[in-house]
């Protein structure tokens, strides 16, 4: 068993740093785009046997140390009640954004065991399917990231119509986050119950959120969904993109187990950032380095292996995977990593 997620995760001592890429399971596969080819988006999420074969392609054709369960994190406003489309090259989009308090009362309570079901069957069979391989990942977004998209309605730049309603409507707002952090931390606390032996958290918007925004709407509902993940018994990894400049209170704020540092902040920023606190750092190479040749990939990547230092890093992306990079360049960074050694004397020179 490759338990070397989970060993990073308790900030053990390893011989190397595990390797995972967030969105890993996705179009940068061709065996992803055949399977793809064949059913939607929303159709693959829904078929655990889909399901399951897409989050096993990167364990077994990139070689990663953990395996991600493929859904999205929109499957919750969608189980709230909200109409979810996902058209070729638009991007997900809920036609009918929320707009006004009553559409915030008129969201459905979610049962996981009921409307999510479909990723609870997943996550049991991909468990079985591994058989202790790697560890399985499971995941939700955070608040703050999903009522950006319920009120935008889809993924836009600046996301400035949800940001209007956290200054013209923050009653409606608190509202809907509140809402937004039982429905994640209940999907969390269900997920580990279902096999899930990791959860991360995605505040994929927390940048377009000024300090005073985010932490008023972002990292109260955010830490509250944390906490209560951790309940469960599974090690949280909170991602919050664009709030490198918070990652201690953000540490503070959810206890979590690691924390994800994006391509923006340097790794010896990060860690000087986290140093007072008991957590582990993911991340954090560029997406777009895996455009350069693998050889430069491959100095990159043990660069920042040496940056990240010994103790408590899991090797990730700074944000996720881009779909147009080439799977040998994905095999060639996640190679750079199992060749990596953290022997006594680079050890010491770390310190
Ligand atoms: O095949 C396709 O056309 C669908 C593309 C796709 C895929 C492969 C979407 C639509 N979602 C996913 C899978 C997915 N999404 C995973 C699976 C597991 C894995 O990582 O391998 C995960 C963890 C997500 C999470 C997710 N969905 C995030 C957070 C991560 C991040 O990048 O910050 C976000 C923001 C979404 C929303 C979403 N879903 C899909 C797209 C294209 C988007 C972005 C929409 C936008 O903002 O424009």
């Amino acid at each position: 068993m490759n338990d070397l997620l989970l060993r990073a995760l308790r900030r053990e001592t390893v011989s190397r740093p595990p390797v995972w890429m967030m969105r890993q399971a996705g179009r940068y596969l061709p065996e992803y785009r055949a399977v793809r080819a064949k059913s939607d988006f929303l159709t693959m999420c829904r078929t655990p046997e889909l399901a399951v074969e897409v989050t096993l392609q990167p364990v077994d054709l990139i070689g990663v140390d953990a395996a991600i369960i493929f859904s999205d994190i929109l499957v919750i406003p969608e189980a709230m009640g909200m109409h979810l489309t996902l058209d070729e090259g638009i991007g997900p989009q809920f036609p009918t954004p929320l707009r006004e308090p009553a559409d915030v009362e008129r969201l459905r309570t979610v049962v996981p065991e009921e409307r999510l079901d479909y990723m609870l069957a997943a996550l049991r069979m991909a468990r079985r399917a591994l058989d202790g391989r790697v560890p399985l990942i499971g995941f939700a977004g955070a608040p703050w990231t999903l009522a950006a998209y319920m009120v935008e309605g889809r993924g836009t730049k600046q996301f400035a119509v949800a940001k209007r309603m956290l200054f013209e409507q923050p009653a409606m707002a608190h509202a809907l986050l509140d809402r937004l952090a039982v429905a994640v931390g209940d999907f969390l606390v269900a997920q580990v119950s279902a096999g899930a032996q990791v959860v991360q958290l995605f505040d994929s918007w927390a940048g377009a959120l000024a300090p005073d925004e985010f932490r008023a709407f972002g990292l109260p509902y955010l830490a509250r969904a944390a906490r209560r993940a951790r309940e469960a018994g599974a090690p949280v990894i909170v991602f919050a993109p664009g709030a490198g400049w918070a990652l201690d209170e953000i540490a503070a704020a959810t206890g979590a187990d690691a924390i994800g540092v994006d391509w923006h902040t340097a790794p010896a920023a990060a860690r000087r950032q986290l140093a007072p606190f008991p957590v582990a750092m993911q991340g954090n190479l560029d997406p777009c380095a895996l455009y350069a040749a693998p050889s430069e990939i491959r100095a990159r990547t043990q660069a920042m292996i040496r940056q990240f230092g010994p103790t408590g890093h899991i090797v990730n992306l700074g944000h996720g995977i881009l779909p147009d990079v080439p799977p040998a360049h994905a095999r060639a960074f996640v190679d750079a990593v199992k060749e990596w050694e953290w022997t006594p004397e680079r050890v010491a020179a770390c310190r």
